[in-house]
């Protein structure tokens, strides 16, 4: 009979192109050599190395969807959805640097960009030089960001923006701003901001309990000038926003399962290696249940997130697929993370064992992109018919 793979159980691997286990491999050698030493310190201490984007960038995992003609590699969405989970299987903050540089940074200025703006940015941004930001979100508008209030003022030669974002990643370390505003007619634009220009500024949000390898910060505009040259010419309204939001969001589904699988197998070996009452914990079925329930999720997870993969590819994902998988595979690492905390007793909440840090920040995964609840009322609105909203 055929044997089975506790690894891998839906052979997941033989369902990649010899190019794709290649991404894999090479993103998951420099993950593991190089973020996974850094990353007990970096979460410890909140402290955020820019280093990691031009290694990234050398690498090519920086825009891999992007065309080659602009410095990115040109790849498939299964790539890059490998790529997360490789980078979220050591931490959440490292997948959010790279996916926000990559979905929500260079994704807009390769679909909404003038030329000029993809010859100025995209390759510097695919080298990992300039780190991106991308602003959404206001202290007041999160989950409706259509109700935003920063403004972008006609003036001569360009457009005079002021507002806060909020919660924003990599925003204290950024060159690079993707922020989005209402215009004059009060439609949603985007614009490219450049760190340094007038009454621009980025400050660090400190104290966050998850994510702390990962810096994010406000991004406060007092009457900035942002000249004609660097606003996305054509997009109006919250497609352009939510067009990068696809893209991150896919990732995301990739990401957190490549977090809950590192979270399984820390709980698989510390329950074969741990001994209570005479004999290791994985000789009892509670031990048992839990790590199948572990597995079923993450394999159905994996499978999930490869079948959008193929269809992002295909061109023919709808966007509330992505909404099934970001939700689904959020939670479930949510509550993957959980179950290791639990079976690791207390190491299991030493910083040290791992788990605690991925539960942590898997709270913040389910949160952002969209959080568990807006995704099932983007499927409830899609199921019905009925916008549940407001
Ligand atoms: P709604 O009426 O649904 O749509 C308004 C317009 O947008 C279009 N649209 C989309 N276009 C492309 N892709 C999508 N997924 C789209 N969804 C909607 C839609 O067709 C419409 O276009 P038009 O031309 O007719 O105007 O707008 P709504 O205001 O009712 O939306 C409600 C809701 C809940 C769906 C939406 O606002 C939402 O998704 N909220 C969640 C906000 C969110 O995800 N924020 C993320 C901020 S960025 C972030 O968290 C980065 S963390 C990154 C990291 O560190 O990794
Ligand atoms: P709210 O919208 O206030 O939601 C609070 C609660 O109410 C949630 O449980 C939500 O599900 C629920 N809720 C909201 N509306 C409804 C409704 N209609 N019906 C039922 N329940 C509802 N944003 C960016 O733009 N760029 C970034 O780079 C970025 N990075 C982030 C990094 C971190 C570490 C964090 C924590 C956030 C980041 N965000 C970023 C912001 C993130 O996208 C928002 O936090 C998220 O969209 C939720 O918005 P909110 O925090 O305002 O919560």
């Amino acid at each position: 009979r055929a044997s089975f793979h506790w690894d891998d159980p839906l052979l997941l691997d033989q369902q990649l192109t010899d190019d794709e286990r290649s991404v894999r491999d090479a993103a998951r050698a420099y993950c593991q050599d190089r973020l996974a030493p850094r990353v007990l310190e970096a979460f410890r201490h909140e402290k955020t190395d820019p280093a990691i984007f031009r290694e990234m960038g050398e690498l090519g995992l920086l825009g891999a969807t992007i065309p080659e003609q602009y410095g990115g590699a040109g790849l498939n969405y299964v790539c890059y959805g490998l790529v997360a989970r490789e980078v979220e299987r050591v931490d959440s903050g490292y997948r959010s640097m790279m996916s926000v540089q990559s979905s929500l940074v260079m994704v807009p200025i390769n679909e909404f960009g003038t030329e000029a703006q993809k010859q100025k940015y995209l390759p510097k941004l695919a080298r990992g030089e300039w780190i991106g930001c991308f602003g959404l979100t206001e202290p007041n508008h999160g989950s409706d960001p259509g109700s935003m209030i920063t403004r972008a003022r006609k003036v001569d030669g360009g457009y005079s923006l002021s507002g806060a974002k909020m919660w924003i990643t990599n925003s204290p370390i950024a060159d690079v701003f993707v922020v989005w505003a209402k215009d004059d007619e009060g439609a949603i634009r985007g614009f490219i901001l450049e760190k340094g220009w007038k009454g621009l500024t980025a400050p660090a949000v400190h104290g966050k309990v998850g994510l702390r390898a990962s810096l994010t910060g406000e991004i406060v505009m007092d009457e900035v000038f942002c000249p004609e040259e660097n606003a996305f010419p054509e997009v109006r309204g919250l497609k352009g926003p939510f067009t990068c939001l696809n893209s991150a969001r896919y990732g995301i589904a990739w990401g957190a399962i490549g977090a809950a699988e590192d979270c399984f197998h820390r709980a698989r070996q510390y329950v074969l290696d741990r001994k209570q009452f005479g004999r290791p914990l994985a000789a009892n079925q509670l031990i048992q249940k839990k790590l199948a329930d572990m597995l079923t999720e993450i394999s159905l997870g994996l499978q999930g997130a490869l079948q959008l993969g193929r269809m992002k590819d295909a061109g023919t994902a709808a966007v509330e697929v992505t909404s099934i998988l970001k939700r689904n595979n959020c939670g479930k690492a949510l509550d993957i993370a959980r179950l290791a905390r639990d079976m690791m007793g207390g190491n299991g909440i030493s910083d040290e064992f791992g788990v605690a840090r991925h539960l942590v920040n898997l709270e913040v995964v389910n949160t952002y992109e969209g959080t568990h609840d807006v995704h099932a009322l983007i499927l409830g609105r899609a199921i019905t018919g009925i916008a549940a909203f407001s």
